[in-house]
């Protein structure tokens, strides 16, 4: 039997409920493979947390979760709480302090769901892109003086690195050199950002070299917002830095259907760290409590940890259930169907316990 350690963490909104679907899952993949086990522990942290301890997880909670063998989380943020607030003291500390520097943020159109863009068909639209997860615009650089006054001033420096850059995109090269069209973007905003954004485009171009099988083009953010839009077909792999990209795979998960479709993972590729899965989506207040949150982006995330664990069969698995239960219509609203949160998972259940070896 082999055992996996994973550390749950649902945190605010509609976290709880795709994470409590997403465990629901693993627990049926588990008894379907037989030979594998989640040990699941879970922890409360998160806004609530924050409410009662004025922090968003203990002061030893990377301590807490180091041994772990993956993290497997909800979302963040909270109303009446800012979101600076909620999201430094939970998710961004978790990845930064976990060096988790990949961000994967795969996007297909999958069976039953249908894409806003005119006449696309699955196989029509299936990329990945890679989110620079460590620095960047996230550096958390900058500050406030004259804090409320005519003359306040505040500031946010993006930080590029030679080494975020470079292994952020020898593991670009390496991801698109693994997926058949061996193709792969590189996105900038390289004519308005002349140091960074140049230093960025320099180094793909060096990087390049080792993968002489790899073709690769340059973009610029504006541009390539375009180019997803009407020539989706064009693209395979995707690397961009850690802003340009949280707003891509934003519009990426909505052409391919919802952004309750699209997973995330946020990946130390050197495994010193726990790496950490989720639904790309946020904790979505307003739908909370409903029953209706779309739990696809979890089980999806979930096929990412188990690759991420070397369980590619169980991945395989999981992936099919979902394509099977979409295809077969049995849907939340937000792709156009009228299941709940629960019908979908059971669904999901009944699917892996279906499926064939
Ligand atoms: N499950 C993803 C999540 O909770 N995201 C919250 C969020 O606001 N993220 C902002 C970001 O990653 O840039």
């Amino acid at each position: 039997m082999r055992n996996y350690k994973i550390a749950s963490i649902p945190a605010d909104g509609i976290g709880p409920e795709v994470i409590d679907a997403g465990l629901a899952v693993l627990e049926a993949l588990a008894r379907r493979e037989g030979d594998i086990n989640f040990d699941v522990t879970h922890f409360d942290w998160g806004t609530d947390y924050y409410k009662k301890y004025g922090a968003m997880m203990p002061s030893d909670g990377l301590a807490q979760l180091k041994s772990f063998d993956a993290i497997y989380f909800g979302a963040v943020g909270a109303p009446d709480v800012p979101d600076h607030i909620t999201l430094w003291g939970l998710r961004l500390q978790i990845c930064q302090s976990f060096d988790q520097y990949a961000n994967v943020r795969p996007t297909k159109i999958i069976d039953g769901v249908e894409s806003p863009l005119r006449n696309a068909q699955p196989g029509d639209l299936d990329w990945v892109i890679v989110r620079e997860n460590s620095e960047g615009e996230y550096a958390g650089n900058g500050g406030r003086v004259h804090k409320g006054m005519p003359e306040e001033v505040g500031t946010e420096v993006a930080i590029f690195t030679r080494i975020g850059v470079e292994r952020i995109m020898r593991f670009a090269f390496e991801l698109a050199q693994k997926r058949p069209r061996k193709f792969l973007t590189v996105v900038t905003k390289s004519n308005a950002q002349r140091h960074g954004m140049v230093m960025w485009d320099e180094i793909a171009a060096e990087v390049a070299k080792d993968f002489p099988d790899v073709t690769w083009d340059k973009m610029l953010v504006d541009a390539m917002t375009v180019r997803m839009t009407l020539d989706p077909k064009s693209l395979d792999t995707i690397v961009a830095t850690n802003l340009h990209a949280d707003i891509l795979s934003d519009l990426a998960g909505a052409l391919a259907g919802s952004i309750g479709v699209a997973p995330t993972a946020n990946i130390d590729p050197q495994r010193r760290f726990p790496s950490m899965f989720e639904p790309i989506h946020g904790s979505a207040f307003d739908i909370t409590g409903k029953g209706i949150a779309n739990p696809v982006a979890t089980f999806w995330t979930a096929c990412q940890m188990l690759e991420h664990l070397g369980e590619p069969s169980a991945a395989a698995r999981l992936m099919r259930a979902i394509e099977t239960v979409t295809a077969a219509g049995i849907k939340t609203p937000d792709i156009g169907g009228k299941a709940s949160t629960k019908e979908v998972t059971d669904a999901m259940i009944d699917a892996i316990k279906g499926s064939n070896e």
